[in-house]
């Protein structure tokens, strides 16, 4: 069962949009005069499951009235995390406002951290670091091309000596930006190139990936990270699963990362991993990777841009999407907990500080 309120400037329209929405089965629960006398707000409800979901049968995505519904059906879409998609609407719903998109952003705003990518015009040492495949490499090209073209000079070294082709992928793109390439195999090498670095230019260091799981891989990758001052980015593919990502973001974090930029954000339609590694609350958020060529560049996140990204005008295609693709897999987020509250006339404190990634699933 499902409860929505309708306004409109007559009852005869208000009604066209309960059966437009909701189709024939919906009950009229109750009707009233609008505040100050404008119009009719009419409550209908209806039981189906293909309302349920958030999508008419033809796939297309309700044009709901309650921005938190809006909003709930959005993180539902994306795989949010209950525990995240919880607090999101609270805040929302604390927020009060009638435009979606703003309250997205304004509790996007107030859960998330932000931080902006490294700043290719200042001295500065930045360590990428991730999964082999995260988009390590293609990043650090990305970033040093930014410092290229703003004529900024800027030190490259990778510590991927070991795998077959590894220095070889970074030089391909340092030769093209005639930047020096150097090379660090382990913590006191990579020290001496730091040191022997442009001290007015960034350095960008190129980790090669190992498994933050295996102890060896992971002591080696602490080993780097302590070997020099670096500011770490945890580089992490979006369409990760969820709940890897949250595990992922907290043993990087545990590492030392505490910048996060997502990747192939082009090639994914659900951005659970993003706000899944976000919320475990230790990472700044900087920025997304949108396409596999050092000239698709990187763009910035903050509130706004995350929200704009998160909505179904530009992130879901209705017609890409088949109609059984419309069902989310989890449960809808906060259905039987903070929306049925809100939908009773309850009202939530919201929290002060995001919830740990641990908590997120339960
Ligand atoms: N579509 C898309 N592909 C990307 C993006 N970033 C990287 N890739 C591709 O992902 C693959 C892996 O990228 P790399 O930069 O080599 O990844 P890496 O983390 O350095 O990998 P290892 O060094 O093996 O650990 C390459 O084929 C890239 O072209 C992105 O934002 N979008
Ligand atoms: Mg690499």
């Amino acid at each position: 069962m499902r409860l929505k309120t309708f306004s409109a400037p007559s009852m005869s329209e208000a009604m066209a949009l309960v059966k437009e929405h909701f189709g024939h089965n919906a009950i009229i629960v109750s009707s009233q005069k609008a505040e100050e006398g404008l119009g009719v707000r009419i409550t209908a409800a209806v039981e189906s499951q293909e309302e349920d979901s958030g999508f008419l049968d033809d796939g297309t995505l309700l044009d709901l009235e309650d921005p938190i519904d809006t909003i709930n059906d959005i993180l539902a879409h994306h795989g949010a995390p209950p525990v995240l998609a919880e607090k999101l609407l609270s805040v929302a719903g604390d927020l009060g406002l009638d435009d979606a998109n703003v309250a997205l952003a304004a509790s996007i705003d107030q859960v998330f951290t932000f931080a902006p990518l490294p700043e290719t015009s200042k001295p500065g040492i930045f360590m990428l670091v991730g999964l082999p495949g995260a988009g390590k490499t293609v990043t650090t090209a990305k970033l040093a091309t930014q410092a290229v073209l703003a004529k900024q000079p800027v030190n490259v070294i990778t510590t991927d000596t070991i795998r077959a082709g590894g220095f070889a992928q970074l030089e391909a793109f340092t030769r093209i930006l005639e930047v020096d390439l150097l090379s660090a195999s382990d913590a006191d090498a990579l020290r001496d190139a730091t040191l022997a670095s442009n001290p007015k230019g960034i350095t960008l260091i190129d980790c090669a990936g190992g498994n933050p799981f295996n102890a060896d891989d992971n002591a080696r990758q602490k080993a780097l990270i302590i070997a020099v001052e670096a500011e770490v980015i945890l580089i992490l593919a979006d369409g990760t699963d969820p709940r890897e990502a949250a595990d992922l973001a907290h043993i990087y974090t545990e590492m030392g990362a505490s910048r996060l930029i997502i990747t192939r954000v082009d090639t994914t339609r659900r951005h659970g991993a993003l706000l899944s590694a976000a919320a475990t609350g230790e990472l700044f958020l900087s920025g997304i990777s949108m396409g596999p060529s050092v000239t698709d560049g990187l763009a910035p996140l903050n509130p706004v841009s995350l929200a704009r990204l998160l909505l179904p005008e530009n992130e879901i295609t209705i017609e890409e999407r088949s109609p059984s693709a419309h069902k989310p897999q989890l449960r809808r987020a906060g259905s039987d907990t903070f929306v049925e509250q809100r939908r009773k006339g309850a009202k939530r404190q919201s929290h002060s500080s995001p919830a740990p990634a641990k908590d997120a699933w339960r």
